[in-house]
């Protein structure tokens, strides 16, 4: 099996994965031993990584009770006795950096720069973020308890930080918490209790169980005090459905189909940077990518030459080869869906601009690209394709585009460039979307709120708001800034 550079890690997590071999789920602090297994891959090669338990009702059952019998002790500790956690989750990644980089990237197909640069460093930067929290919230939120048992339910695309996410801010504040990390990438989420074991972390406030939606489904009917779910919306509707008059709290984070909007004074060469970073990045794999990108009538021609050439330089390739900017997609069922919907697109009128590269031989390799001449009636206009392709649609006026941007039933992201900071700001006012980005695109920072609007979700994750989303109390409610206006 070859493995390109980055030799030295490679072999590490090869270890690493041949000493485990299967994996059971992480409950009360210790690994139970496997049940039913079934496989997770590199999408990248199709090759086997381990073998991982699909949890039951009953692991579930276990894992919650594990939660429910530590959270009064865990509420209990000093804020800054429980920061000491945090530090030292946020410290075991650092140190762990490299492992874990080549980990996820083998598990999900994403290239290692990116986890290298982006995911893993993002991941300890929750943490240590969360740590400082968790010292500040007797303070910052007088009279808050927190929720309680928190059931956690995690996408592929992000799955190490998607679990920081989760789990800093959840037991910043007192809460304790079951994961569940999605099927095809649960590697790092195993490493992340191997973690938890490490530093001695108290039995129950950190349970991972595995699975499928299935397993999913079996969190959500359980015995938490909250869900807190990112994911597909038709599976955020099911859980909406199922969590409907039970009294459990709910956050969902879904999907989007963001809108890139190029205005006509826009800094061109920096904008297609822009498209490069928001649909490019992580095989267009992003709840807020920017899949729509509008762009002034003026420009559209110059724009589009020049996002034409940038996509050709684009190299595709295997995931551990440092030079390489985009790797595999997470599965051959999310490859098969992204040619569904290219191909359906393109029924409907639509023109695909494609990179010629050579994609490697097998695994789950798609060349990216833009979809030009999409009408309104199109399937792919306001459907998330979860792909690296973005369609391209010209405006005229400012007003215009606000009126494109929000023609979605999402409202999640959005990116905006142009040189005028007032028309900047007036866009940014209109657009309906949980986070808008002004000459950048997705930036993610611990300590800025992210969630969306409509039927992106609700809820939000980072800084004082994400926090308030794992409280109940006087101070909850309302953020004080948003009473003191
Ligand atoms: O998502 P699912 P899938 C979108 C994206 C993608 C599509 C399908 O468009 O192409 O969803 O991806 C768990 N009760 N996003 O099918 O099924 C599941 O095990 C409880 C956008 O992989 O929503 C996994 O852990 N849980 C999104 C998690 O939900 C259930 C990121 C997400 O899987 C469940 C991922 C159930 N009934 C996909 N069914 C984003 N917002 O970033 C499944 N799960």
């Amino acid at each position: 099996m070859e493995y390109g550079p980055a030799p030295e890690s490679a072999t590490e997590v090869l270890k690493w994965l041949a000493a485990r071999g299967t994996f059971g789920h992480f409950i009360g602090g210790a690994f139970t031993a496997p049940g039913v297994t079934f496989a997770t891959t590199n999408p990248a090669t199709g090759e086997n990584l381990a073998q991982i338990t699909q949890g039951t009702a009953a692991d579930i059952a276990a894992a919650v009770a594990a939660a429910r019998a530590a959270q009064p002790g865990w509420a209990a500790l000093a804020g800054h006795e429980r920061a000491k956690w945090l530090y030292a989750m946020a410290r075991h990644v650092q140190k762990r950096e490299r492992f874990l980089a080549v980990l996820e990237s083998l598990d999900n197909g994403k290239p290692i720069r990116e986890t290298r640069d982006i995911d893993i460093p993002l991941v300890a930067r929750h943490f240590y973020h969360h740590a400082g929290w968790a010292e500040l919230l007797a303070e910052e939120f007088p009279g808050a308890a927190p929720v309680g048992v928190c059931g956690q339910i995690i996408p592929w695309n992000f799955p190490l930080l998607m679990l920081a996410w989760k789990i800093a801010p959840a037991l910043a504040a007192g809460n304790t918490v079951v994961l569940k990390p999605a099927e095809y990438t649960p590697l790092t989420a195993l490493a992340f209790a191997e973690i938890c074991a490490e530093i001695g972390l108290p039995a129950g406030v950190v349970n991972i169980v595995t699975g499928d939606g299935e397993t999913g489904a079996a969190l959500v009917a359980s015995k938490v005090d909250k869900i807190a779910f990112t994911g597909s919306t038709e599976v955020g509707r099911a859980i909406r459905k199922a969590t409907a008059g039970t009294g459990k709290a709910l956050t969902l984070e879904l999907g989007g189909k963001s809108p890139f909007i190029v205005c006509a004074d826009a800094d061109l060469d920096a904008a297609v940077e822009g498209v490069v970073e928001s649909i490019w990045f992580n095989q267009g794999q992003v709840c807020c990518a920017g899949s729509r990108i509008l762009v002034a009538e003026a420009v559209e021609d110059a724009f589009t030459r020049r996002l034409t050439d940038r996509l050709a330089r684009l190299r595709v390739g295997d995931p551990l080869d440092k030079s390489v900017d985009m790797g595999a997609l997470v599965h051959p069922v999310q490859l098969a869906r992204v040619q569904q919907m290219v191909a359906a697109g393109m029924a409907a009128g639509a023109r695909l601009v494609q990179a010629e590269c050579k994609l490697p031989a097998k695994g789950c390799f798609y060349a990216p690209g833009f979809l030009t001449g999409v009408n309104p009636a199109n399937p792919v206009a306001d459907a998330e394709i979860f792909g690296p392709v973005a369609t391209l649609t010209s405006f005229r006026t400012p007003d215009e585009a606000v009126e494109l941007a929000n023609a979605t039933r999402y409202g999640l992201a959005a990116s905006v460039w142009t040189e005028s900071v007032n028309l900047a700001m007036d866009l940014a006012a209109k657009v309906k979307a949980g986070v808008v980005w002004v000459n950048s695109a997705n930036i993610f920072d611990a300590g800025a709120a992210f969630g969306g609007m409509r039927e992106s979700g609700f809820g939000r994750e980072g800084g004082r708001a994400g926090l308030r989303d794992y409280l109940r109390g006087p101070e909850v409610a309302e953020a004080p800034e948003a009473q003191a206006t």
